[in-house]
């Protein structure tokens, strides 16, 4: 602007220069005369259009004017807290164990001497043979006394009650024992124990077979079972979690256990047949519990870990990741937790993300978790864990934001269109700055194409846009316009008067 001026005062004086040098008589001492040089055409100064009447609201007295209240703040709720990620943890078992399968469990029926429901074979005479005693192996009724002085693996005695693939609990009490070895078994060999003591023994495995049988092996054998029971097992379901995880098994022991019987934490299982296995086993002269830390591929298990009289524990934990695995168990119910044997190293099944505790009918399970994320000391089962609370109180600020938004509203910048009706910027102004690029494009649009006879209704719309543009810039720009109009005009009315009239 101030550029602008300059120019058009350099141009008056370049104009009126050439007057000063020739005439200088004229009246009230003003230069006069012809200048000797064609003066440029000059338009008249047309009448101005008159300017739009521009209607402005006074501002309310902001002594007298009332904010609106500060909105009621809403009470922000507590987040749920998750601070570790549970990738599972089940406290709901299902496993289950049938009625009695065998008949004559008890070797209370006997007949010609053989026990009811049993199959006998391999006697010769009273050696080898299955005869029945009273349970200490004297003279009496209620158990079968086994006896081969020099034969192996006779007597022998069966039941088809086993479904082959099919879990069974087998409980056995070997009531009287002198040498050799007591074999029970399905045939074939699995869901087998080798006795070699007196004794209550019970476990929990898998059957390949239809055969139940007991038979004797490195003669001479000699000892009497009071009573034996098999059951089928429904095993828990296996869970899906994670491969890396801590995984924790909680349970109570049985104050009264027999030797053989478990607590076990399946973990990195797929099926029944392959995952990691972690253990607590009473032993075999039912003395102690041991740890145990099996890795079982195809139904074969490899031990890895192997720790004897760990206690009656209540808790075995296995943090494996990768393909390390480090086992520990606890015996205040995950509150501290000792370690068992070393790291081991092993790849097997290190994707499978099965979770499965299975167990003996006398232990109860509490709790089968994985977590990825090691659990705190403090946190036991049923701990409750601290809600945490928001830390920005934000409310000083909401306020002062709430007090500028009742001011604004209370403050309406209005301006009136060319029929005096109040326009409302704010929705001609949200209208047109959203869609910018779009409006604009449709303006250039309308101004490239023939639309017929709504084309001077088109141009009416946007000249009404345009002017209501145009009157908001004025708001801000009339007094800029107007200290540039009056330069102009002086300037003019400069060079004017130097003109010849
Ligand atoms: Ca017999």
């Amino acid at each position: 602007m101030r550029r602008a001026v300059f120019i058009s005062i350099l141009a008056a004086l370049l104009i009126a220069a050439p007057a000063f040098a020739q005439q200088n008589d004229c009246t009230r001492n003003k230069p006069c005369g012809q200048v000797p040089w064609s003066l440029p055409y000059l338009p008249p100064l047309v009448s101005p259009s008159p300017m739009a009447t521009i209607a402005t609201t006074p501002l309310p007295n902001q002594n007298t004017l009332t904010p609106s209240p500060t909105a009621t703040m809403t009470a922000t709720t507590a987040p749920t807290p998750t601070p570790y990620d549970l990738g599972l943890t089940v406290t709901t078992f299902q496993q289950s164990a049938s009625a009695e399968l065998l008949n004559n469990g008890s070797f209370s029926n006997w007949s010609s001497d053989n026990p009811v429901g049993w199959s006998v074979s391999g006697e010769v005479g009273s050696d080898p043979a299955v005869s029945q005693t009273a349970p200490d192996g004297s003279a009496g009724t209620g158990a079968a006394k086994f006896y081969s002085s020099a034969t192996v693996t006779a007597p022998i005695i069966r039941q088809t009650t086993l479904t082959s693939g099919n879990w069974y609990e087998i409980r056995l009490n070997v009531s009287a024992y002198t040498s050799g070895q007591l074999i029970a078994q399905a045939f074939g060999g699995s869901l087998s124990k080798v006795i070699t003591a007196a004794g209550y023994y019970s476990w929990i495995d898998n059957s390949s077979h239809t055969i139940w049988q007991l038979l004797t092996a490195n003669p001479p054998a000699s000892m009497v079972v009071d009573d034996v029971s098999v059951k089928s097992i429904t095993l828990n379901n296996e869970h899906t979690t994670i491969s890396d995880a801590t995984f924790d098994l909680f349970f109570t022991l049985p104050g009264s256990p027999y030797a053989y019987e478990s607590a076990r934490m399946w973990y990195r299982a797929s099926g029944t047949a392959n995952y990691w296995r972690a253990q607590v086993v009473r032993n075999v002269g039912n003395t102690a519990w041991d740890f145990l830390l099996d890795s079982v591929s195809s139904g074969t298990a490899t031990n890895q870990i192997t720790v004897t009289n760990v206690g009656t524990v209540n808790g075995i934990r296995v943090v494996a990741s990768g393909n390390t695995h480090t086992a520990y168990t606890s015996s205040d119910g995950g509150q501290s937790w000792t370690q068992r044997g070393s790291p081991i190293t092993n790849s097997t099944h290190a994707t499978n993300t099965g979770m499965r505790a299975v167990y003996s009918t006398s232990v109860t399970p509490s709790m089968l978790r994985a977590s990825s994320v090691v659990w705190p000391a403090t946190a036991i089962p049923g701990t409750t864990i601290p809600v945490i609370s928001p830390q920005i109180d934000t409310s000083g600020l909401s306020d002062q934001l709430a007090t500028l938004g009742a001011m604004a509203n209370g403050t309406p910048f209005q301006i009136m269109d060319l029929q005096g009706t109040p326009v409302d910027l704010e929705a001609q102004f949200a209208e047109l700055a959203t869609p910018a690029g779009l409006f604009f494009g449709y303006a250039r649009g309308l101004s490239e194409i023939n639309l017929g006879s709504v084309t001077t209704f088109i141009q009416f719309a946007m000249l009404t846009v345009s002017i209501i543009l145009a009157l908001t810039a004025t708001q801000f720009l009339l007094p800029i316009i107007a200290t540039a109009f009056g330069v102009i005009r002086r300037v003019a009315q400069l060079v004017l008067e130097f003109l010849p009239l």
